[in-house]
């Protein structure tokens, strides 16, 4: 039975209540150790004593990351019967492969939270879980597998670097491996935009015009501005998120504008500049207006990205039959035995 009513994101955000005893007079001893393991620093495992905004609001933020991961397999997948050579369809088919790696390591550290992986996609193809705006976007040339490769998983370092540390075990050790794969990700991505940027002059063109186009959803990507952003204070304070998403901001234009320099290609932002005094790039605004709608279904790709993925799930139907059958037949007959 579903229980999704447990799990939205909408309740995510609420404070705590102090758990299961929120109802009985006093505050729950329980609470003042989860906040004095998270105030030491601590890690916080499954089978410790958590608040249920807590617990809603890491089944919220894993699930999204995991459906990101599995939904942003689609526009780079899109071009692996058509990568240019051997070498580049290899690295290809090595990076979707890790993604759906990392979205199952990440549907496996909600699971330990208490719920099922089959309700959280339940949930995302009703549309009452999100994924990253970012895989709303067209892959329209060869050179865009490297503008995501740089940008787009360049962002998503910066993002989660700092989850490593993040104050609920599972996700931060899941995020340790995620790291090491995305590195590479972010630097074969690099490696092809320098190709193709010192290549022909349209190759160049082509590197220039993907560039273009992924430079801001990638900054948008890290979410709305502090001011809007919802979740932020109270995640920070739990230690789930480390950084701010306009901290996370900065952080990722800090690392990307000086390897434009060295690809030959030009970010489309006239105000980026090296801001002396501050130690940080200046850069213009983004266009949240743009990600907000977005994120509410309305980019260029939503409605095919979650046909897709539904399409994707029924197909395999059998599959999972399949699994579970044999599944059961080697327990009765492990029992048996
Ligand atoms: N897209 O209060 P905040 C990748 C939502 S993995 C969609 O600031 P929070 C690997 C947010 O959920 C990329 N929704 O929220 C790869 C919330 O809505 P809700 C994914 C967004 O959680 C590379 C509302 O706006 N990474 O790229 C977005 O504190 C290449 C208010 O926002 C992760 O998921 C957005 N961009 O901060 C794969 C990392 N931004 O839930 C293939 C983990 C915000 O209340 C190829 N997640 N929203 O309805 C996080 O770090 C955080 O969840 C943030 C948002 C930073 C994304």
């Amino acid at each position: 039975m579903r229980s999704s009513g447990q799990i939205e994101h909408g309740a995510a955000g609420v404070a705590p209540s102090g758990g299961e005893t929120a109802a009985s007079a006093g505050p729950d001893p329980r609470e003042a150790e989860f906040q004095a393991l998270i105030d030491a620093d601590q890690r916080i495992e499954p089978r410790d004593w958590m608040p249920e905004a807590y617990r809603k609001t890491l089944i919220r933020q894993i699930a999204q990351h995991a459906h990101s991961e599995i939904i942003g397999m689609q526009p780079e997948g899109n071009w692996i019967t058509r990568a240019p050579s051997l070498r580049r369809k290899a690295i290809l088919m090595a990076k979707v492969q890790d993604e759906a790696g990392h979205g199952l390591y990440l549907y496996c550290a909600a699971e330990t939270l208490g719920v099922d992986r089959a309700e959280l996609i339940d949930l995302l193809h009703e549309g009452r879980q999100k994924y990253s705006s970012i895989f709303n976007y067209p892959t329209l040339t060869w050179a865009d597998v490297g503008a995501i490769g740089w940008l787009v998983d360049g962002a998503a370092i910066t993002n989660q670097i700092p989850l490593c540390r993040c104050s609920f075990g599972p996700y931060g050790r899941a995020m340790v491996r995620v790291c090491k794969e995305e590195s590479f990700h972010q630097r074969q991505g690099f490696e092809l935009l320098y190709a193709l940027s010192h290549g022909t002059p349209a190759q160049h063109e082509m590197a220039q015009d993907a560039v273009n186009r992924w430079w801001w959803p990638s900054i948008e990507m890290l979410g709305p501005p502090d001011t809007e952003s919802t979740h932020s204070a109270q995640s920070m304070a739990w230690g789930i998120k480390r950084f701010s998403n306009d901290e996370l901001r900065q952080r990722f234009v800090d690392m990307v504008a000086p390897q434009a320099v060295v690809l030959g290609l030009t970010p489309p932002d006239p105000e980026l500049r090296w801001n002396e005094q501050r130690g940080h790039y200046d850069f213009g605004q983004p266009d949240f207006e743009e990600l907000r709608r977005v994120v509410g279904g309305d980019g260029p790709c939503n409605r095919q990205r979650a046909a897709h993925h539904l399409k994707a799930h029924e197909d395999g139907a059998w599959v999972r039959e399949a699994a579970a059958a044999y599944a059961a037949k080697h327990a009765a007959t492990t029992a048996a035995a």
